[in-house]
């Protein structure tokens, strides 16, 4: 398989965790690299863009108050197969489905409030990474 690059976030309730180390291990045990990291607070104009493709669902106002709420950590993942490899070492969206073992069972505490956020394809990993890092703050690990 293809050597990825794939966008991850910690999102603010694993921050509030203390959880960073735990999962940069859970990335780091299963293969991925990590290309380029920053901690930052999002803005609600940035997490607005970044979730586009849910402005006409129900939940998008609570989805932006929550991602703005506190710190989140911004990754480059790098590695085989890095986009489904991150979808399945994070679970399902809804921690409740997730299988044992994964980020989201782990940490997280609600569909809302489920700890990471990983791309969904090759194609969205590129758009997501060209929003929060330049080209040169990604390393090829
Ligand atoms: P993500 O984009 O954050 O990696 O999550 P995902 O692909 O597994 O899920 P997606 O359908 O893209 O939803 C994006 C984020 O919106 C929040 N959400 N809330 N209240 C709800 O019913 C609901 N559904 C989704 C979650 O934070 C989800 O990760
Ligand atoms: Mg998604």
């Amino acid at each position: 398989m293809a050597i990825e690059q794939t966008f991850s976030i910690i999102k603010p309730n694993a921050m509030k965790k203390n959880a960073i180390g735990d999962i940069v291990s859970m990335f780091e045990a299963n293969g991925l690299k990590i290309a380029a990291a920053k901690i930052t607070v999002l803005t609600a104009d940035k997490a607005g863009e970044f979730y586009a493709e849910h402005k006409a669902r129900p939940f998008f106002g609570e989805l932006v108050s929550f991602m703005t709420s506190g710190p989140v950590m911004l990754m480059c993942l790098q590695g085989e197969g890095a986009v489904l490899k991150n979808r399945e070492i994070m679970g399902a969206t809804d921690p409740k489905k997730a299988n044992a073992g994964t980020i989201r069972s782990k940490f997280g505490d609600n569909v809302g409030e489920n700890a990471v956020h990983g791309s969904d394809s090759v194609e969205s990993a590129a758009r997501e990474l060209a929003l929060f890092f330049e080209k040169h703050e990604i390393c090829n690990v």
